[in-house]
């Protein structure tokens, strides 16, 4: 039993050594490998200690890049904030300064337009001033005229009313020696109607002994009087001879009757129609010779009478005064 205990021991032991070196082996093996293992551990470690190496300095890098980059990144949020706060503030600026113009705007247009209505208010102005001034110079000068000419005026006046005076005490004067003139005149005019009278007679006498006493002018044969009677009378006188009182056509029968230089009735007369003249023969007068503002005498003087001072002579006189006349007796047309 020994033997068999050692045999099995032996062979225990045996199988031991045997696993042992086995085991030992293997565990070379192991060994060989985890050296080689380790070997590659090794310098896996050293190539990863290499690569964290350059990592970290990459990383350290990166930080210092990432943190510069943080501080650009944070100045330029600032300059940022501060450029949207002037663009902001600048907007805001933009708006006013653009209300501010459209205000400007239309308040200078609205300038413009009051400046327009003014211009053209000053130009009226302007030349209502003008006018009124020419005006406001005209009357002062109109106003001078008359300023002078009322003291010229009242000058006249009392010179005038001096002379009135004198003229009243003249008048008077001279009244008085008209009516002592009238009743000497009335006693000469009766004595002159007597002596006419007287005188009428004689010259009928010597009318009749003298028929020659017609003058002969453009187809008509013209008789002068040579004593004086009424418009009327004397008509009555020419229609006994066989003729009327003188009508006067032309100018040379005017120039013909004016050369005897005798103040006489000639045939016009507006008796028939106060204002209406006509010749005895019913005829309108067409080419009159009436003297300066003659006919003048209106209802009182209705007779036309011959004066020989000018071309223009003819006088409206009163019919019931004594003239020489002249009678005309035409013998062809
Ligand atoms: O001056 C013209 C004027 O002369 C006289 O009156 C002052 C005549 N009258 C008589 O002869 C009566 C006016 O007939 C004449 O117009
Ligand atoms: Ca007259």
């Amino acid at each position: 039993m020994q033997a068999a205990l050692n045999i099995s021991l032996r062979l225990a032991l045996f199988n031991m050594a045997k696993n042992v070196t086995e085991e030992r082996d293997e565990l070379r093996r192991i060994n060989s490998d985890i050296e080689a293992s380790c070997k590659n551990l090794t310098e896996e470690r050293d190539d990863l200690k290499r690569k964290l190496n350059d990592s970290v300095s990459q990383q350290n890098s990166l930080t210092e890049e990432r943190d510069e980059l943080r501080r650009i990144n944070s100045d330029i949020e600032a300059s940022c904030k501060n450029l949207t706060e002037e663009r902001d503030d600048l907007k805001r600026k933009l708006t006013n300064s653009i209300n501010m113009a459209k205000n400007v705007t239309e308040e200078r247009d609205e300038l413009r337009r009051i400046n327009s209505d003014i211009e053209a208010s000053r130009k009226n102005l302007t030349e209502e001033r003008d006018d009124l001034k020419r005006k406001l110079n005209d009357s002062v000068s109109q106003q001078n005229s008359l300023t002078e000419e009322r003291d010229e005026l009242r000058r006249i006046n009392s010179d005038i009313e001096a002379s009135r005076k004198n003229l009243t005490e003249e008048r008077d004067d001279l009244k008085r020696k008209l009516n002592d003139s009238v009743s000497q005149q009335n006693s000469l005019t009766e004595e002159r109607d007597k002596l006419n009278r007287a005188i009428q007679g004689c010259r009928m006498e010597l009318e009749k002994l003298s028929p020659a006493r017609w003058m002969y002018f453009r187809g008509s044969f013209y008789h002068i009087s040579s004593d004086q009677k009424t418009w009327q009378e004397s008509r009555r006188d020419c229609q006994q001879k066989d003729a009327d009182l003188v009508i006067i056509n032309s100018k040379e029968e005017q120039d013909f009757t004016r050369q005897f230089q005798k103040y006489m009735w000639i045939g016009l007369t507006d008796l028939q129609t106060e204002g209406t003249w006509k010749w005895v023969d019913g005829t309108p007068v067409t080419k009159s010779y009436w003297g300066p503002k003659e006919p003048n005498g209106g209802s009182g003087e209705n007779c036309g009478e011959m004066k020989f001072d000018s071309e223009n002579s003819w006088n409206d006189g009163s019919c019931s005064l004594s003239h020489f006349w002249m009678c005309e007796k035409k013998v062809r047309p």
